[in-house]
């Protein structure tokens, strides 16, 4: 199956160029008040300067849409160099962990870039100059534009926290901490289930979680059966103040509770807590995109690895669930939406009962292709499939994930390690 065979109709009315400039203006929004200084630097290999965000997903509608036309002039050629990822099709390219050394172009030539490339795409879309496969790649291109949006804000927020006097990116009220609800679980049957995005796998029994008609990358497919056991899942995500009490009974220390990766990578860092997590003055804070907060005890845990999550499942006498029992779980629960991106808040609510929303869920699942999975043709075929190995699986949204690009069939990865993503978990048993 191709990534370009099962392109959403733009919602009613509006047109595919509507489309196009909305997702290009929410990145101009959540980037217009960051210096040239702020956009610069990248803080880690994993996280890449809010500048090369920019140009990158602009370089995905020049690379793949404009320059299949003849006509077209190429902005500048040196950006293929320095704004494709990671497509070997492509060719060469700058070294990843060298992002932040990048001064030239500057901001504002990347501004400059975005307009151009912005005037072609609408000039070709209204020309109604693009066949359906070039319509889906700008589909495919909207939803990656997205993808980076959440990138952009989980990069910044990285490097913020590098800062001495934790500085603020969105101003707001501190929330309070409210009532703690009590965790409970809801029974879902198993079965044959059909999991995934795409049309029915096998007759009429679906249900209903991927066979709509929108956009789903193509490693949300082939829709496909799956066994599962019933099972036991809880109503909502795994709160701060749950955490609380897994560090007060020794969780970081007692190795019985982690996988031996986990354990190495424990002792190796010396984490003690989650991500952006201090103890100062007898009180836990975290740093947030609004700088360094108290932390709030019933809002869900966030910047967990997969190791931490799966340590603290072990320790509740639980465990994280399978990406397939989370899906049934999601299609069969609460379709209301947590928290998603809120350019005026960037950070969860409180841990509800909805499974889309506040964080992302790491999964007990590893990050393998589906069957009878093929990825797209072409270089965007390097888009997703070329990284199922030693990675998990993460379901659900989160409060930077663009409202619009959730689902229920919806895969992120990320390696066992990694914690700067918006990610918590949900306890299966
Ligand atoms: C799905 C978040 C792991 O960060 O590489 C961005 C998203 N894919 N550009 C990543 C992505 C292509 C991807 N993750
Ligand atoms: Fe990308």
């Amino acid at each position: 199956m191709s990534i370009t065979n099962r392109v959403a109709p733009t919602s009613s009315g509006s047109t595919h160029a509507d489309r196009f400039l909305e997702v290009r203006e929410l990145t101009d929004t959540l980037t217009a008040n960051l210096s040239a200084e702020d956009q610069t630097p990248q803080s880690m290999t994993d996280a890449s300067p809010v500048k090369w965000h920019r140009a990158h997903v602009t370089w995905f509608f020049e690379e793949f849409i404009l320059r299949t036309d003849p006509s077209y002039t190429v902005y500048d050629e040196t950006y293929r160099y320095h704004f494709n990822s990671y497509y070997e099709a492509v060719g060469a390219r700058h070294p990843r962990p060298d992002r932040g050394l990048v001064t030239r172009p500057g901001v504002a030539d990347i501004t400059h870039y975005r307009e151009y490339v912005d005037s072609a795409m609408v000039d070709a879309l209204e020309r109604g100059a693009l066949d359906d496969a070039a319509l889906g790649l700008v589909e495919l291109g909207c939803n990656h534009e997205q993808q980076h949006q959440e990138l952009i804000l989980m990069d910044l927020k990285h490097l913020f926290s590098t800062h001495a006097f934790a500085p603020v990116y969105v101003d707001r009220e501190a929330d309070e901490t409210g009532e703690r609800e009590p965790l409970t679980w809801r029974s879902v049957q198993g079965g044959i289930t059909e999991v995934g995005a795409g049309s029915e796998a096998s007759g009429p029994k679906s249900n209903g979680a991927g066979s709509g008609t929108g956009f789903a990358y193509d490693n949300e497919g082939p829709r496909h059966r799956v066994f599962l056991e019933d099972f036991e899942i809880a109503e909502r995500a795994v709160t701060n103040a749950e955490w609380l009490a897994f560090i007060a009974d020794d969780g970081y220390r007692r190795p019985e509770l982690w996988l031996s990766d986990g354990w190495a990578h424990i002792r190796e860092t010396g984490w003690e807590a989650p991500g952006y997590w201090q103890f100062t003055d007898g009180e836990w804070t975290t740093f947030t995109l609004s700088g360094r907060r108290r932390l709030v005890l019933d809002e869900p845990v966030v910047h967990v690895s997969f190791y931490e999550a799966d340590a603290y499942a072990r320790w509740a006498g639980a465990r994280l669930p399978t990406e397939f029992e989370w899906e049934a779980a999601a299609v069969t629960g609460d379709v209301a939406r947590g928290q998603l991106l809120d350019p005026t808040r960037c950070h969860p609510g409180r841990a509800g009962t909805t499974m889309i929303g506040d964080v992302w869920e790491w999964t007990a699942s590893a990050y393998l292709p589906y069957p009878g999975f093929v990825p797209a043709n072409g270089a965007v075929g390097e888009y997703n499939g070329k990284f199922m190995c030693d990675q998990h699986v993460l379901r659900g949204a989160s409060a930077v994930t663009p409202r619009g690009h959730e689902r229920a069939t919806y895969r992120n990865f990320f390696p066992a390690s990694a914690r700067w993503a918006f990610a918590g978990l949900r306890l299966a048993r």
